[in-house]
């Protein structure tokens, strides 16, 4: 019986959430980056065993990379892009050396994931992440004051987008400002409000064929060397799964994931099933997807959302919410089971609760909240196993 492998993120040293907090929580696994190397560098073999070095020294392994950034101007192939995709192989090449196996990366332009609220609160006093579709409305027209938002939306919704504005004070537009353009944890940028528009004007002419033809070029380029040496790559959804500021966006289906194996059918080129981001749409069918790609998916973030009619989510208990996460589970089993090897899974971002509310952490990555997902997705996956595998 073949089982996942449980991993946790961790921000590196100076994580609140220490190595030895995250072997109490039970995960032998850890998703790490080197977050203080500049978008665009190489990564020494230096600089990875030195990580490498301190991971193991707590009795843990680094088993993937969350994330090699890919800088934005191979995103819109502009400026310096070739040398960057260079250092990009260069990078996969050390981590390879290093004995360092699957590496996520994302291609959304300018944000990584993006969410207006991070603390609503839950009625049982846990605290959690959401986007709001009338504060990112708002934020869009009345303070980043967008210049084509204006024609993006409808009467009605810049009347909600207006009443929203007006229900916020002062401090509380700034909390939104920060939140959607100051870099939530794991994005490797942060903005101010004139250099976030600069960011979005370079964007005017892409299209979303054109950003997937810019990142099927990368691929083009990097699976090649990741095939060569080993190394997994995998593609981080978008989060949240459909366009937003004008943005193109072209990995929110599995309609767009096959378009990318088709493109580039290395082996290299694979898939981070994160069901936090695809299960925000409906349309995604999270267990077929699994069972899809099954060949191609090595790092699974598992997390729920709770959608509502009014376009808004938040991130709900593990076990809950619109994610089906027994079907997923189960599907990921039969999965590990048909490939003879473990997938490895971390709990995708946890409440702040107990303890966490009186501390300072990452948004989303709390030590408690994490650890009660993780433990109620180890005793799920131990059900199922056990019922169907262990006879
Ligand atoms: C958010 C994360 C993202 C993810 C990157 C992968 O919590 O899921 O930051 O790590 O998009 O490149």
């Amino acid at each position: 019986m073949i089982l996942c492998e449980q991993t946790w993120r961790w921000y590196g040293p100076s994580d609140p959430v220490s190595l030895s907090d995250i072997r109490q929580a039970g995960a032998t696994g850890i998703v790490n980056a080197l977050h203080h190397i500049p978008n665009g560098e190489v990564w020494t073999i230096e600089e990875i065993e030195k990580r490498k070095a301190i991971i193991e020294a707590a009795g843990l392994k680094w088993s993937v990379v969350e994330s090699v950034p890919v800088h934005e101007h191979i995103k819109t192939q502009t400026g310096d892009y070739k040398k960057y995709v260079e250092n990009y192989k260069q990078s996969l090449r050390n981590l390879a050396a290093c004995d360092i196996r699957v590496v996520t990366y994302n291609f959304m332009p300018v944000l990584d994931w993006t969410r207006t609220d991070l603390g609503y609160l839950l009625p049982d006093g846990s605290r959690a992440l959401r986007f709001e579709r009338a504060a990112f409305m708002a934020f869009d027209l009345y303070l980043l004051k967008r210049p084509e938002a204006e024609s993006e939306y409808t009467d009605e919704e810049k009347r909600i987008a207006r009443e929203r504005l007006d229900r916020m004070d002062e401090a509380e537009r700034q909390t939104l400002i920060r939140n959607m353009i100051a870099g939530l944890p794991g994005s490797e940028e942060s903005f101010t409000l004139e250099q976030f528009q600069h960011e979005l004007d370079r964007y005017r002419d892409i299209t979303p064929e054109r950003l997937r033809s810019n990142l099927i070029d990368f691929l083009g380029e990097i699976c090649p060397v990741a095939d060569e040496v080993g190394v997994r790559m995998v593609i981080h959804p978008d989060d949240p799964p459909f366009p937003i500021l004008g943005l193109p966006r072209i990995m929110s289906t599995a309609a767009d994931f096959q378009a990318l194996i088709d493109a580039v059918p290395c082996k290299s080129n694979g898939l981070c099933l994160c069901t936090g981001s695809l299960g925000v749409r409906a349309d995604n069918d999270l267990p077929a997807m699994m069972r899809r790609f099954g060949d191609r998916i090595h790092f699974v973030h598992l997390r729920s959302t709770q959608r509502d009619a009014e376009g808004n989510f938040h991130e709900a208990n593990h076990l809950e919410g619109d994610v089906p996460m027994y079907e997923m589970m189960r599907a990921m089993l039969e999965v590990e089971q048909q490939r003879g090897e473990s997938i490895a899974l971390r709990p995708d971002h946890g409440h702040q609760m107990c303890d966490d509310l009186k501390k300072h952490t990452n948004p989303g990555y709390s030590c408690i909240g994490r650890l009660r997902g993780l433990a109620e997705l180890r005793g799920l996956e131990m059900g199922i196993a056990m019922s169907l595998y262990n006879n």
